[in-house]
């Protein structure tokens, strides 16, 4: 046994140190935690519709094989989630349903729909590019296990952007028609892709503690504009435009300026009432049904091989 040396709550922070589950730490800690937890594995687990979505009608084996494995990753990644926030004492079963009884959250952004192959695209290079830019800093959380669980997760996610953008570089170097494509999925998931990020700072009730708590380490508006500075380069190499006129280089913020958000739109959808958002809560809840006999199964079976081992 390797024993740490007690430390405070307080003194661990102060020198930047990571809290392990068996130290203590303050109840709202923990709740905060647990919240953005669950609700970043919600966010994985649902997201996998809007993709999976198109793995029956993907144009060739090769984009149907990189498309699988990529939802495939997504699955992992919630698994891998639920798996930190139960180290903080919470049951995943109880996650699950106050995620199925709409009392814990996912992301907004997988509340638009797929209507065409480019939109894989436009998910791999934008929302992927998007979660890199939120989770690259989430690396260095407070929290160990959400920390760790990151970097495999920061990881793979990189790979996801960059098959996304592979996607949008063929369809923009082909056809009109698949150009036009390539276009429309960009001028529909860039700004839902900038709402990701959650509300403007001044109206994140929950920033400021959890940056004095080393949860989050940038605040939602500073890493929505490191995400537009990384994108607009990538978007002229993919010959594509973003669909924001306001879009130009700030000299002297030294930064890209944009046009205004609608967030409105971010709290409808976060409220309930985007695009589809009943459908993928209908089909996450079915799934979680048509699966009864197996969690069942695998209870049986552990009950079976602890009676067997007792015996
Ligand atoms: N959607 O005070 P803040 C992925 C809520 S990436 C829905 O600013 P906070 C990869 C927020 O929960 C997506 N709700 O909150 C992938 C809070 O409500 P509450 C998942 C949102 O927590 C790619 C309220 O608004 N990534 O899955 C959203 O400090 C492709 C006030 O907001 C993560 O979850 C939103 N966009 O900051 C998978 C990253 N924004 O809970 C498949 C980890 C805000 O008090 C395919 N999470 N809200 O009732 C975070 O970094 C943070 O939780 C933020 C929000 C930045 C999302």
């Amino acid at each position: 046994l390797r024993y740490r040396r007690a430390v405070s709550f307080d003194d661990l922070l102060a020198d930047d140190g990571r809290v392990e589950p068996r130290d203590e730490m303050p109840d709202a800690y923990r709740r905060t935690l647990v919240r953005q937890i669950a609700q970043h594995a919600h966010s994985e687990i649902i997201g996998m519709q809007p993709e999976g979505n198109w793995i029956s009608r993907a144009p060739s084996l090769r984009r149907k094989a990189i498309l699988m494995a990529k939802v495939q990753d997504e699955a992992g990644h919630g698994l891998y989630l639920y798996a930190a926030a139960e180290t903080l004492g919470v049951d995943r079963a109880d996650l699950l349903d106050q995620l199925h009884t709409g009392r814990q959250k996912y992301s907004s952004i997988f509340n638009y729909p797929t209507l065409t192959w480019a939109d894989v695209g436009a998910i791999g290079w934008l929302v992927d590019g998007a979660a890199i830019v939120n989770q690259v800093p989430l690396c260095r959380c407070s929290y160990g296990p959400y920390a760790r669980a990151m970097v495999r997760i920061c990881k793979e996610e990189s790979f996801h952007q960059r098959q996304g953008f592979e996607i949008l570089h063929t369809l923009s170097h082909g056809t009109p028609a698949q150009q036009a494509m390539a276009q429309d999925a960009v001028d529909r998931y860039w700004w839902p892709a900038l709402m990701m990020f959650g509300p403007p700072d001044d109206d994140s009730p929950n920033s400021e503690q959890s940056m004095a708590w080393g949860i989050k380490r940038f605040s939602n508006d500073e890493l929505r504009q490191r995400f537009v500075d990384m994108t607009v380069p990538q978007a002229e190499a993919l010959g594509l435009t973003l669909p924001d006129p306001a879009i130009a280089w700030n000299e002297e913020r030294g930064h890209y300026d944009f046009g205004p958000i609608d967030f409105t739109e971010l709290f409808e959808v976060i409220r309930g009432n985007g695009p589809c958002n009943r459908e993928r809560m209908a089909h996450k809840v079915q799934a979680h049904e048509d699966g009864a006999w197996v969690r069942e199964a695998a209870s049986a079976y552990a009950a079976k091989q602890a009676a067997r081992s007792e015996g």
